[in-house]
């Protein structure tokens, strides 16, 4: 019988996950609260990445991106829930985390926030480094994975971050952003990038609410408006963003497509 950390890893791979690793959760000594409320006496992360189909993520078309985007995700959590599901059957108390919604709303955390930083758990995981554009850049698929994963009380053995650094530094995706949110090493003004991929997002969402109570505002058109219609939609899929600029600068061996 191989190591319970070979049959986790196993089970992942097999649900869909490109990547799974193991982190420490005491190197997210700021998440301490909100995983112990997750789990009391939770201790590892069990982090997985699904990579992207690149060449549907750089397609000029945003249903195409929206749709890879959909199925990425779905593939993250299936898998997440598939290790937490076989942990918990072997007797190790393990819970699968939301990969990005749905997220604490109320103040302080309005939705910015994840339970998990699943950045800072990959890294630790030895899923990938730190790249110039904030994100995770992995050897195989660059920034162009979701990731999602587990907190347990099993006492699996970390795996610890990567040996090199697999962000290039190339500077790609600083120049690729569309509003210029990028700053080098990680830098992000959030605002920017939230503006420019949350078109039709909560924002949006509440604008035409505010709208629709203001006397003088056209009401009618609001209704009949391109907006709401975009709004159901994501509504309906679960999937709102509209840039992805920065995921699909990197090198990596994943697909042959140009970069754009
Ligand atoms: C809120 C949120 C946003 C916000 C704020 C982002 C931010 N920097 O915090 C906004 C709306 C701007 C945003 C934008 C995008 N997001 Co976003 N977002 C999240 C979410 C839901 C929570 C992040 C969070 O808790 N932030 C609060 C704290 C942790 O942020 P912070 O203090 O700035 O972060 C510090 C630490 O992370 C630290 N750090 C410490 N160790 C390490 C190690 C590594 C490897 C890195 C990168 C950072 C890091 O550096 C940061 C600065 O000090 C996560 C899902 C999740 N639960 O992790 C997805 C997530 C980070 N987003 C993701 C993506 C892909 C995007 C977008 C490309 C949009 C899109 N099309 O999907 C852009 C990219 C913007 C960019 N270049 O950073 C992916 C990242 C995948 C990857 N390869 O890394 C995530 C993980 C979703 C997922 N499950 O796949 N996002
Ligand atoms: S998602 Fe788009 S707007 Fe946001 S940082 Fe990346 S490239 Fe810039
Ligand atoms: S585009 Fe280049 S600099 Fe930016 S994260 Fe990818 S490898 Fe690093």
């Amino acid at each position: 019988m191989n190591k319970l950390e070979d049959q986790v890893k196993m089970v992942a791979r097999q649900m869909g996950a490109h990547l799974v690793g193991i982190a420490d959760a005491a190197h997210l000594p700021d998440q301490a609260p909100a995983i112990a409320t997750l789990l009391p006496g939770a201790r590892r992360l069990v982090v997985v990445a699904t990579g992207h189909n690149r060449v549907a993520l750089r397609s000029a078309d945003n249903e195409a991106r929206q749709f890879d985007t959909i199925h990425t995700y779905d593939e993250a959590a299936r898998a997440a829930h598939a290790v937490a599901r076989f942990l918990d059957a072997v007797g190790h108390a393990a819970i699968a985390v939301p990969a990005f919604i749905p997220l604490d709303m109320a103040p302080p955390k309005k939705g910015m926030r994840g339970a998990v930083d699943w950045r800072r758990a990959a890294y630790w995981a030895g899923l990938g480094s730190k790249g110039e554009n904030g994100l995770l850049v992995t050897r195989d698929w660059g920034s162009a994975v979701r990731l999602c994963g587990v907190v347990t009380q099993a006492a699996l053995a970390p795996d610890g971050p990567l040996a090199e650094d697999v962000c290039d530094h190339c500077g790609n995706c600083l120049t690729a952003c569309p509003p210029g949110a990028l700053g080098a090493e990680g830098a992000i003004d959030k605002k920017k990038c939230g503006d420019h991929i949350f078109r039709y997002g909560f924002r949006a969402f509440q604008g035409l609410m505010a709208g629709l109570f203001d006397r003088q505002a056209p009401a009618k058109a609001a209704i009949e408006g391109v907006a709401l219609r975009e709004l159901w939609q994501n509504f309906m899929t679960g999937n709102y963003y509209y840039c992805f600029a920065c995921q699909t600068q990197c090198h990596g061996g994943g697909d042959s497509a140009p970069k754009g």
